[in-house]
């Protein structure tokens, strides 16, 4: 049991370390470390499941720091607990180039990072995803070998986020009771009061959405392990409402808007030396409370090792299972199954909607790959994410495969982020793509973690046809091209769209994002091959007959134009060759060679989306022809709406032909 004194010492160590690493970079966020000193220290002493020197041990509790802004917090704990990636000299490097102590906490820099947080109301959108990852491997392979909690800590910013409701009345509704949040509830943000923008009874907000909330004094100890030892018991996620004061300790700062965000400076940390009775220099922390802090990151290892005698014990095949999953890897029959069925569809032919062969696709993935976990932001019926073996995960049963987000973009696409870094899930979360808008800020996130979130966005252009422009997706392709390591993926038929979803799933370090039609589309890929065509993110789909004076490129639906204006190219005596480009970013990474192989030098190139021509010039040069949109869409029938906007064969033709003509 740690003595008051102790303790005080500890959670100043935090408070030291973090002013001083603030004060060297000059920068950063000191108030933060300062006033949840106390709350970091009981967890860290006396709560969290965890082992510094295993650190991704799969069945440790999670700490996600949501206010990342107080990074320092997380590097201290680190550092002084004993993380190997976090010596003090990265603390000295603070922020700098090249450190792993970024300036906000970023997944893949060090060990214990649990996931990158920054923007805030991310992390604690997050932690619903690796809650509930808990209780599905839990559900998938039993308390013997899954059973940790997920601690949070969130800051006034992250509570006035609308992310944060999306989080916690889904949370609340799942019933994640080992989801335990601690609010920062310190009264300041950036501007000054929180009383400024906001008068929320938090407590009561939370209870509304079915969690249990209390308020503590959150610098006192006892009453911090009081309320996680009840939240621990509680069959609802619990957000203790901690009263802290930032920075706390800083003489004149303390309190205020001035200890948020920039160094407290030499007079301040001098008075916040003498107010604690700190006398050690910078960066020096007492030899007796670095060993107190290194003897409680060993408290973990009994527990781990427990936990590695239970995984030797269990079944063979389970165990086999679980490390897969665990590691990421595919069952090893995954590539021979997606052959399989593009043999299949090359019989078959199906003429339907690339949302329809997505479910096609899903079908047979989810049969074979049991790591997936689908849903959809109340879309289920439009995005066809549902498939026979996707029953739908309650509060009742985590056993099942499917998750009902409810209208809540950004908090399904954060919570598949959580989902995937929880480790041993595949998850895919369902919308219309002109809301991918609404999930952007946590499908950046992915991207920036370089992790396997899949984001599967129907409906995804004027081919939508009569929910009119609010719905018509025109700037997302391109949009979402933008967001560097993400692979968007346009399907052009139903084996360019088994093709994708194969990619999609292979691509460990890069999440995806899969643009889906609500139209009906005839095959384009009528021979079966059994090479992945995709893979390289454009191929020649159809030669021109001699030296091509004409090369269409074009994705998913635009195919088909493409294919037709080629046609009629190729009867008027103009070679046409037909580039199908389902995603750019794979193409990009393709050999010079094969680059301009592909593209070719025929004198005329056009290329045709219905969306806007940002990013094509890549492949037609800026004096290429575009054929598709360049404002807003409109209310109508398909039939009427790609005529409408000349996005048609004939306007292909007819561009081509003019061009051609030197007009
Ligand atoms: C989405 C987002 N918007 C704005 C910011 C900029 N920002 C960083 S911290 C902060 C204030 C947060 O206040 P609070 O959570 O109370 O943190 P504290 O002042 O207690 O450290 C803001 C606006 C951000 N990081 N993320």
């Amino acid at each position: 049991m740690t003595s008051r004194e102790q303790h005080d010492r500890m959670a100043n160590a935090i408070r030291f370390l973090s002013m001083d690493a603030v004060e060297n970079a000059q920068s950063g966020h000191p108030g933060l470390p300062m006033g949840c000193a106390d709350i970091a220290t009981v967890l860290f002493t006396r709560f969290l499941k965890y082992d510094p020197k295993n650190p991704h041990w799969p069945d440790r509790d999670r700490f996600i720091l949501s206010a990342g802004h107080g990074s320092m917090l997380l590097y201290s704990l680190l550092y002084l607990t004993g993380y190997e990636d976090i010596t003090l000299d990265q603390i000295k490097h603070f922020r700098q180039l090249g450190s792993r102590t970024a300036g906000h906490p970023e997944y893949g820099h060090a060990a214990g990072i649990e996931t990158t947080t920054g923007p805030l109301g991310q992390g604690l959108a997050n932690s619903v995803g690796f809650a509930l990852g808990e209780r599905i491997m839990n559900a998938a392979f039993g308390n013997d070998l899954v059973d940790h909690y997920t601690y949070v800590l969130a800051g006034d910013g992250c509570l006035m986020e609308g992310v944060s409701q999306e989080a916690i009345a889904l949370a609340g509704h799942l019933k994640l009771n080992k989801l335990i949040v601690f609010w920062d509830n310190n009264n300041i943000s950036i501007d000054g009061p929180v009383s400024l923008a906001d008068n929320t009874d938090q407590v009561a907000r939370f209870q509304a959405s079915g969690w249990n909330a209390s308020h503590i004094d959150g610098q006192d100890p006892e009453a911090i392990a009081y309320a996680i030892e009840a939240a621990r018991h509680s069959d609802k996620p619990t957000m203790i409402a901690c009263k802290t004061t930032i920075g706390f300790g800083a003489p004149t700062k303390a309190g205020t808007n001035k200890a948020h965000g920039s160094p407290l400076g030499a007079e301040e940390i001098a008075g916040a030396r003498k107010f604690f009775g700190w006398d050690s220099p910078p960066f020096e922390v007492p030899a007796d409370i670095l060993d107190a802090w290194r003897v409680a990151g060993k408290t973990g290892v009994e527990a781990r090792t427990d936990w590695e005698g239970r995984l030797a014990k269990a079944d063979a095949k389970l165990k086999g299972e679980f490390e897969r999953r665990i590691g990421g890897t595919l069952p090893a029959n995954f590539d021979a199954v997606i052959t399989d069925y593009k043999k299949k569809l090359s019989q078959d032919k199906p003429k339907v909607a690339t949302r329809k062969s997505s479910e096609m696709a899903l079908e047979i993935i989810n049969g074979a790959v049991p790591e997936t976990i689908g849903g959809s932001a109340d879309l289920t019926g439009s995005n066809n994410t549902k498939t026979s073996q996707t029953k739908n995960i309650t509060s009742d049963d985590y056993g099942q495969r499917y998750i009902h987000y409810g209208i809540r973009e950004h908090g399904m696409a954060a919570a598949l982020n959580g989902l995937t870094l929880h480790g041993g899930i595949i998850p895919y979360g369902g919308t219309f793509m002109c809301f991918s808008d609404y999930a952007r800020p946590s499908m950046r996130l992915a991207s920036l973690m370089s992790i396997r979130s899949i984001f599967v966005m129907t409906h995804d252009s004027i081919g939508l046809g009569e929910d009119g422009p609010t719905h018509q997706p025109v700037e997302h392709l391109a949009a979402l091209r933008a967001i560097p390591n993400h692979n968007v993926f346009r399907p052009a038929d139903a084996v360019e769209t088994a093709e994708c979803w194969q990619l999609a799933i292979e691509q460990e370090k890069t999440p995806s994002t899969l643009a889906l039609t609500r139209q009906n589309l005839p095959m384009v890929r009528n021979d079966f091959v059994a090479e992945n065509l995709s893979r390289q993110g454009a191929y020649e789909l159809a030669a021109a007959n001699g030296d091509a004076a004409v090369t269409i490129f074009a994705s998913g639906s635009e195919v088909e134009i493409a294919l037709a204006a080629r046609e009629a190219l190729e009867k008027h005596g103009h070679p046409t060759r037909v580039v199908s480009v389902p995603c750019f970013e794979l193409f990009d990474k393709q050999s010079a060679d094969y680059r301009k192989k592909t593209i070719g030098n025929a004198p005329v190139k056009i290329a045709v989306e219905a969306g806007i021509r940002q990013g094509w010039d890549h492949f037609i040069g800026t004096d290429g022809i575009f054929i598709g949109m360049t404002g807003f869409g409109a209310s109508g029938t398909i039939e009427q709406l790609y005529p409408h906007f000349g996005i048609t064969a004939e306007a292909t033709v007819k561009a081509a032909e003019a061009r051609l003509h030197g007009e």
